[in-house]
């Protein structure tokens, strides 16, 4: 076992071993294990004359460099993955068999994969989109996935819909563009003419959409799913992951600069926090609804495009997952990881929500063709960690050789095994709803108001919170180049809020909308990132520092950071190391050449006695970003006389302070503050 996997021994992480291979100091052969003696130059007939067709290892090392590609998922191409563990607080027994939710000692080994859903497999990760959060726990029964988004409600309500909804918001098919991005006229005709969509499209245009950290959003089931106990007494319960470190997000402008500046933002963050040890921790929580309850409520249970409120329906927190290891290889795990919301273990069913019904037929499917066959469980990342049986045979790349000449149920040649196992000894059961009606087509009345909770979202946002939601949508809108469209998403939104549909409308270029308004005035506090958990842990600072600094104070300073969770990284003119008044040596870890604010949470200036003009250009740039994207700035020493000769000197979340000890503790404050809008 190599040294990445030492201690880490759960029952998944045993059996990926099995599969682990390491080249590292091994002879070279073919996949035949034929020994190499050559590989820099093909077979050929004299050494300036024609390859010739025998040989063989070239063909073989050519074949299969030109089959390395499988298709990328045709959502949520874009992804990265990380192992980890879950375990529940307390026993959910009274409302669930599912094992992997009774013993608080249980560690379950989890694989979670985290994505975009618009841009293709390379695309730039901080986009405008929703972030895919899909989990699979690998449970003693057997795999159980729970694949959830970062928004709470979907945009259709009807799987039938979907592949126009993915028609409409990938890039347009004559031009293939724009990549990876919602703001074109295809995906806003769509949103104007489904107007199911206006919830989740209130969130998309929100905050929500460009993710700070895949460690720092929340994840939903979304569905609305059944737990089942040993009683079969059934709930309803919809499942949430509430980040540790909080509900965190980047600013417009900075999104689009990451995008250019490091494609790899998101991925990057998670690999390198789960390297160092900041291990993401998330907790799941459940909100739950009594079956006699099931019409209580003013919107229907089964539409995905509700949200239970939070303050009506509260969320347990019933366990924490911890992600703690990186994948070995991206292809093998990540890319082959195949999750599908069917793969339930006893005691978690589904609903009639036909969303979730439709979904139940799309995953498999759409493994059959990315994963080349009807074994795909067979692959690594993909097996259970408890065995299976059945008589389902053969296919592509099958691996497992089952013996025995029996293949059929019902037999007696095999004493009629792999036997079926009753409910009571663990055998899945499907929860015995009644159900009666006629075959139709049609969406059922209380499916029909689509704007009462897309107002409820709105009206739960702080001010900057709905400055940004304009913002949003008047650039999405501003890139739609057919005015009508233009025209008809501002008439739709006005039923959300007719300030936001005028203000967008003037923005945009349309006529103000002529009716609309909303009679819902209620808010929920839950839904506004403002009211979320604050920490300035993992945070990384920027800090901009040249020769001639103070050696014990800085040092001091940096010290005291690191020890508060925050990731300082010296910023300098060049590579190399920078030299205090005293003789301290600092390493110098990117200069401005190869780090701009936008991948930093803050800025420590401290500046130091040197007098490089160039240094004062490029320092006063990137703390000026920072500054704009209402970042915190902290200042001490040279730093501070430089601050304090601005107008940024005077402004809220810029920390200056004599003393030290001070300094430290007010400037972790305003870190951990995140942004300060009211600059
Ligand atoms: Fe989906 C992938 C989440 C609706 C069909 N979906 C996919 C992934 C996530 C979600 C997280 C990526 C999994 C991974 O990382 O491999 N999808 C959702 C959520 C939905 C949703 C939260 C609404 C509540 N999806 C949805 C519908 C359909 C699909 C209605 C079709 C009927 N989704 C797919 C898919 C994908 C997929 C085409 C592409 C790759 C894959 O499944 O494995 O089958």
């Amino acid at each position: 076992m190599s040294k990445k996997h030492q201690g880490n021994e759960n029952t998944k992480n045993k059996q990926l071993n099995l599969f682990r291979v390491d080249d590292r100091g091994k002879k070279m052969t073919t996949n035949q294990s034929l020994k190499v003696s050559e590989d820099e130059f093909s077979l050929k007939a004299g050494e300036r004359g024609p390859t010739l067709m025998e040989d063989f290892h070239f063909r073989e090392k050519m074949t299969h460099f030109d089959h390395e590609r499988i298709p990328e998922r045709v959502v949520h191409a874009r992804g990265f993955a990380a192992h980890g563990e879950f375990q529940v607080y307390e026993s959910m027994r009274k409302y669930t068999k599912a094992k992997f939710l009774q013993d608080p000692t249980v560690k379950t080994p989890v694989f979670v994969r985290f994505s975009t859903v618009v841009g293709s497999r390379g695309s730039a990760e901080t986009v405008r989109d929703v972030r895919g959060f899909a989990t699979k726990f690998y449970t003693e029964e057997g795999n159980y996935d729970l694949v959830g988004n970062n928004i709470p409600v979907f945009f259709i309500q009807d799987a039938i819909k979907f592949p126009d909804l993915v028609h409409a918001i990938k890039p347009e098919p004559h031009n293939e563009i724009p990549q990876a991005a919602s703001a074109h006229d295809t995906f806003w005709d769509f949103v104007a003419n489904n107007q199911e969509t206006a919830h989740m499209v209130m969130w998309l245009m929100s905050d929500r959409a460009i993710p700070r950290s895949f460690r720092m959003m929340e994840g939903f089931g979304v569905h609305t799913f059944r737990l089942v106990n040993e009683q079969g007494e059934a709930f309803f319960a919809k499942f949430h992951w509430k980040p540790k470190l909080g509900t965190h997000s980047l600013v417009w402008d900075e999104a689009q600069k990451i995008a250019g500046d490091d494609p790899d933002f998101h991925r990057r963050d998670l690999w390198e926090n789960i390297e160092k040890g900041n291990y993401p921790e998330f907790e799941l929580g459940v909100q739950i609804i009594r079956e006699e309850d099931e019409f209580m409520f003013d919107f229907d249970i089964l539409d995905a495009t509700k949200i239970w409120p939070e303050e009506i329906v509260p969320v347990h927190l019933i366990g924490k997952m911890t992600l703690n290891r990186n994948v070995d290889n991206v292809f093998a795990e990540t890319e082959q990881v195949a999750f599908h919301p069917g793969h339930v273990v006893p005691g978690i069913d589904f609903t009639n929500d036909p969303l979730l019904q439709g979904r139940l037929f799309s995953y498999t499917d759409t493994q059959l063709i990315r994963l080349g066959g009807p074994n795909f469980h067979e692959i690594p990342i993909n097996r259970p960690v408890c065995p299976f049986h059945n008589n389902q045979r053969d296919g592509y790349h099958r691996q497992t050789i089952n013996q025995g000449k029996v293949s059929y149920h019902r037999n007696s040649l095999a004493g009629n095994t792999p036997t079926p196992v009753p409910e009571e000894e663990g055998g899945f059961k499907h929860y015995q709803e009644k159900v009666e009606g006629r075959k139709i087509r049609s969406r059922s009345e209380s499916f029909k108001d689509h704007f009462s909770q897309a107002t409820l979202f709105w009206n739960s946002m702080t001010k900057p919170e709905k400055e940004h939601i304009i913002d949003a949508f008047s650039f999405e809108l501003g890139m739609v180049k057919s005015e009508s469209v233009r025209q008809q998403v501002v008439d739709m939104f006005a039923h959300v809020s007719l300030p936001l549909a005028t203000t967008v409308a003037k923005n945009i270029g349309v006529r103000a909308p002529k009716g609309g308004g909303s009679h819902v005035t209620t808010s929920s506090p839950a839904l506004s990132q403002e009211y979320t958990k604050k920490s300035a842990a993992t945070r990384k600072v920027a800090v901009i520092i040249t020769d001639g600094f103070n050696g014990s104070e800085v040092g001091f300073v940096l010290n005291e950071l690191v020890k508060r969770g925050m990731q300082p990284e010296i910023i300098s003119e060049s590579l190399g190391k920078i030299q205090g008044s005293d003789g301290t040596l600092l390493e110098v870890n990117y200069t401005f050449l190869t780090a701009d604010s936008v991948i930093f949470d803050a800025v420590y200036v401290v500046r130091g006695s040197s007098k490089h003009k160039k240094f004062n250009k490029d320092a006063g740039l990137f703390i000026y970003e920072a500054f704009s994207h209402y970042k915190p700035i902290g200042a001490t020493h040279e730093g501070k006389q430089w601050l304090e000769s601005n107008e940024m000197g005077q402004s809220p979340g810029v920390v200056m302070a004599d003393n030290l000890n001070l300094f430290v503790e007010e400037f972790t404050k305003s870190v951990a503050h995140h942004r300060f809008w009211e600059r």
